[in-house]
Order: C-alpha cells, then structure tokens, then sequence
C-alpha cells in the first residue's frame, strides 16, 4: 500500500466535514487530470449524497474526453465559504492550475486542501498530500484511496478513473505499467469501466488537422551524430494544418520509434514559445537531466522544457563536384 490507512481516515474526516467539496486539476488537461478530478468527484457524490462537489479547471477538457460523464462540469470557480476543502489532482505546484496569481486564496489557509498525485517533483503543497511517485497514473492513487475506504465505484466512475491509468501508460505500453497497474485496471473493469468507449475515443480517433500534423512532425524527423531523432514544428506548420498545439500530444512517440536513436525530441514554437518534448527508450539515457539544461524536468524517460524564443531552420548545402 502506497498510501497510509491513518492518512486515508484523515481525508475521510475533512469530506465528512466539508460543507463544499472542490476537485481541481493543472491547466491543459489531460486524460489523468480530467478523469481523476471526474472520478474523485463523483465518488465524493456518491459517498456523501447531498454534499455539494464541484469541478474547476483553467482550461477545458479536450474533445477527447466528452465521452466522460460531467465533463461539462469542470468550469468556473464556485463560490466557496472558509473552511471548504479543495482536491487538487495531478497537480505537481500550485502554478499548474494556472491560477495562482490570479486565486491565491486557493492555496493559503483559507481552504482544507488535500493533494492527489505522481509527479515526484510535487510540493506537498496542500495540508494533506497523497504522493506517489510509484504510481502510473493519479487516478491510480484514487483507487487506492476509495480502496482503502471501502468506497465502491460504479460503471461512470471507473471509466473515468480507468481513462487516466490508460491515458498516462500510452494504452498501458509505457514502462510505468507496473503489476499493480494491470491489477487496478482490473478491478476498474470489473466495476463497468467502458473500456471501448475510452479505447475508440482516445487511441483510435484523430482529427484531420492531427493527421496532418503529424504528417509534418514524421516528414520533419532528422538524426544526429548524437544519436537523437529530432523533429520540429513551427508556428507556420500549426496555421497550415489548423491544429491547435495540444493535437502534438501522442506524436512523439513516432519519433521515438526510430531503432537505434539515444532519444528523441520534437521542437515546436507557439506565439513566442519554443517548447521541447524529450522520450527514450534506453535506460542508461536520462531525458529529465537533458530537460533540466533548459530549466525543464519530467521523468527519466519522458521529459520537457519550455523556452522563450523562436525556430530556425538550419539549412547546410554542400558543393558537389561533377565526377569525371
Ligand atoms: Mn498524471
């Protein structure tokens, strides 16, 4: 057990106590985010029928994601009486809501906090955490905790939480698909999780624009002496395709797929932006330290950066003579 019974019987104590309960997640969700605040909540619904839940991100859930049950819920900041209790979930620090400056009160003492999530390099920000960096995904730590609680899911509620732990092990193919993964998966499973409906929506449909981009992204791809496969995408080829950047999302693991490379990397610049998206199948590469060099971080085999500034192509031309 990652998480402590004494812990898990805290939170029970703050939900029972809470007058509102608020579950909220970092800005640009993804599959993790939206289905472990959708899931969390949802189980608070159901384990304390009348209380009132509510759901906030900066951004709203990619299209992906509309086949989730209330996905249509995570907007707008409700308004919340001192003494409410906030869940963040899969939110490393507090400026990954996006709301930091603009609702500091979201994070001093006003509120009861509890903290959900897997990013080593969380914080512990809230006034309760639940790390774990050993899990695959947070909605895996959810499980754990309403495992603990004897909290009985339903069909909706483990396919939300079933969409995170595929979402953030690649359709369970990442290396962090651990034996526990595949257990909690299980039980999701046989709690109703709508397996296909996840499957259709998130690993087997993309938009034109995707495509399209994508297309750019593998036609783009040049190695090095380094031994990286290196790709970019400028803020020309976002307007030729009509993609938004978050479409760039899944493309990197084409690019990691070259055999023999180190690593790869794909480059894209957005309104002045230049971010670096980093992957590696070999163990003896560290893709967060190469992160680091560029004030990023992430995972050893997954990372990224973001820096100000904009592409270049480099264009080298070499004189041949005509043989004779
Ligand atoms: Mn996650």
């Amino acid at each position: 057990m990652a998480i402590s019974f004494q812990d898990a019987r805290k939170a029970q104590t703050i939900f029972e106590k809470a007058q509102r309960i608020l579950c909220m997640c970092h800005r640009n969700p993804d599959g993790d985010a939206v289905g472990s605040s959708l899931g969390m909540g949802m189980l608070l619904e159901k384990m304390y029928p009348g209380k009132p839940v509510f759901f906030l991100c900066e951004d709203p859930a990619p299209d992906t994601f509309s086949i989730l049950p209330n996905v249509q819920r995570m907007q707008g900041l409700p308004e919340l009486k001192g003494g409410d209790t906030i869940v963040f979930l899969d939110c490393a620090e507090p400026k990954q809501t996006g709301l930091h400056e603009t609702h500091p009160q979201l994070f001093d003492k006003t509120y009861l906090t509890i903290n959900i999530d897997h990013h080593p390099t969380n914080t512990r920000f809230a006034d309760l955490n639940f790390i774990v960096p050993d899990a695959a995904s947070s909605c895996e730590i959810v499980v754990e905790l309403a495992d603990i609680l004897g909290w009985k899911m339903n069909s909706d509620i483990a396919t939300c939480l079933l969409t995170g732990m595929y979402t953030d092990t690649g359709g369970l193919l990442h290396s962090n698909t651990t034996a526990k993964v595949y257990r909690t998966v299980a039980g999701l499973l046989r709690a109703g999780a709508r397996r296909q409906a996840i499957v259709a929506a998130v690993f087997r449909t993309a938009k034109l624009s995707t495509l399209r981009l994508w297309g750019r992204v593998l036609e783009h791809i040049t190695l090095t002496k380094e031994g990286g496969a290196i790709s970019a995408i400028t803020q020309g080829d976002f307007r030729a395709t009509g993609a938004e950047y978050s479409e760039l999302t899944g493309a990197i693991d084409y690019v990691n797929a070259v055999p023999g490379m180190r690593f790869s990397l794909i480059l894209s610049e957005r309104d002045g932006i230049v971010k670096g998206s980093l992957r590696t199948l070999r163990d003896d590469v560290d893709v967060a330290k190469m992160a680091s060099k560029f004030s990023g971080g992430g995972h050893r085999k997954a990372a990224g950066f973001s820096v100000p500034g904009t592409l270049q192509p480099e264009v080298r031309w070499k004189v041949v003579e005509p043989s004779k």
